[in-house]
């Protein structure tokens, strides 16, 4: 029996209160209304910015379902859509690409005026949710909400990808391994024989390492407070890690002096005050880059000497590695299908939906790199 054009109700994890577990409800998910797609989920990554929203880091409207990483099948379209059809293998996208606006029509840019990560208002691109729960509306997360059975976002938050593409796998081109890996070869432009500094080695600072090595950097340092990540950094590229504690100088001072004065281009993948300035001055003062990716608390300020910049230093930053979201999809699917990466040491953990709870206790206690929830 079709369900096009009817409310559907699935299992989605709606988070009802700051710092406490996901409950698994029963919510009704309305028709996708004209430009909409709802898309049925097959398997969504855990990702720290989710963990931001259950701490408040990331201030949206409560009760919400998050989720953000993920892949799945077009169910049904809404009037008007044409880059997709049912049965379609898709990715949604966290930051959507309109094709209309100002930072769209911009060669480099990526942050779409249609994304919800400035504002946080937790509904769909017309102010309104598609999520009922217990008779209440259900907030939406960056438009997206991968966390549900089924899901309805804008058509210009969804791209389609291979058919032959194994959706527990590329889910992660949603979110972690293209936001690491773009931080690298897209906003840093890594050059060939550079010396590179990683702090946090997560899935979204591993794949920043992946893009380190891919652009041919002869030095890549890890640095992370938990050693335990130290092997895989170096499966996938790290030529060495290190773990601040160990030393008593500031790190930042360690790694200028491993480096002939400082980096070529830092990362900071953690979303720490302390690791951002440790990342920025580690970076050489007249030639280095230094890139944020981390989700700091929107809060936090750092105050920064201007001698730090005015001698050389570059300071930047960038939403999903700087790839302009609905194009770059399906060609990152397309390098994984030819083999150019794989996220084989990524996946730590895969396990069913209903098990989210436990894959975010791994993500919390730093046992995992990235569960991979199945529906
Ligand atoms: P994760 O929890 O898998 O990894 C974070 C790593 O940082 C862990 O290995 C920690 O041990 C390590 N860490 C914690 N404190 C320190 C410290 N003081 N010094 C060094 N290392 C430390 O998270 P993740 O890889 O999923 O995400 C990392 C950050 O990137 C997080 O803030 C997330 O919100 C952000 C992110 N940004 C974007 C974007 O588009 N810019 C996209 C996705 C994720
Ligand atoms: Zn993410
Ligand atoms: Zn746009």
């Amino acid at each position: 029996m079709s369900t096009e054009g009817k409310v559907i109700k699935c299992k989605a994890a709606v988070l009802w209160e700051l710092n406490k577990p996901f409950s698994i409800e029963e919510v009704e998910v309305a028709p996708p209304k004209a430009h909409e797609v709802r898309v049925k989920m097959v398997a969504v990554g855990i990702c720290h910015t989710d963990n931001h929203v259950v701490t408040g880091t990331i201030v949206l409207p409560l009760p919400v379902i998050p989720g953000h990483e993920s892949a799945g099948i077009v169910e049904s379209i809404g009037e008007g859509v044409t880059t997709v059809k049912p049965g379609d293998k898709v990715i949604p996208l966290f930051t959507p690409q309109c094709g209309k606006c100002r930072i769209c029509k911009h060669p480099e840019s990526n942050f779409c005026l249609k994304n919800d990560l400035g504002k946080l208002r937790g509904t769909m691109q017309d102010g309104t949710t598609r999520f009922t729960c217990k008779g209440k509306p259900v907030h939406h997360f960056l438009g997206i909400s991968t966390f549900s059975q089924y899901t309805v976002v804008d058509e210009n938050a969804v791209a389609k990808i291979d058919a032959a593409a194994p959706l527990e796998k590329v889910c992660l081109i949603g979110c972690g391994f293209s936001t690491g890996y773009g931080s690298a070869v897209k906003i840093a432009k890594v050059t060939q024989g550079s010396s590179c500094a990683v702090f946090g080695l997560g899935g979204v600072g591993l794949s920043v390492i992946m893009g380190c090595k891919a652009a041919g950097a002869a030095r890549i340092i890890g640095v992370d407070i938990n050693k335990n990540k130290f092997a895989k950094a170096k499966e996938l590229g790290a030529t060495e890690c290190i773990d601040p504690q160990d030393h008593k100088k500031p790190i930042h001072e360690v790694i200028n002096e491993m480096a002939d004065g400082g980096v070529d281009f830092s990362f900071e993948v953690v979303g720490l005050r302390d690791t951002l300035m440790s990342a920025l001055l580690c970076c050489h003062e007249a030639c280095g880059t230094s890139v944020v990716v981390g989700v700091a608390p929107g809060s936090d300020t750092l105050s920064v000497n201007p001698l730090v910049l005015l001698t050389g230093r570059t300071w930047t930053g960038g939403i999903f590695g700087g790839y302009k979201s609905k194009d770059s999809v399906p060609k990152l699917v397309a390098d994984f299908m030819a083999k150019k990466y794989s996220f084989d040491a990524l996946i730590s953990h895969v396990m069913p939906f209903e098990k989210i709870n436990e894959g975010f206790d791994l993500l919390r206690s730093g046992k995992s790199i990235r569960t991979v929830l199945t529906f």
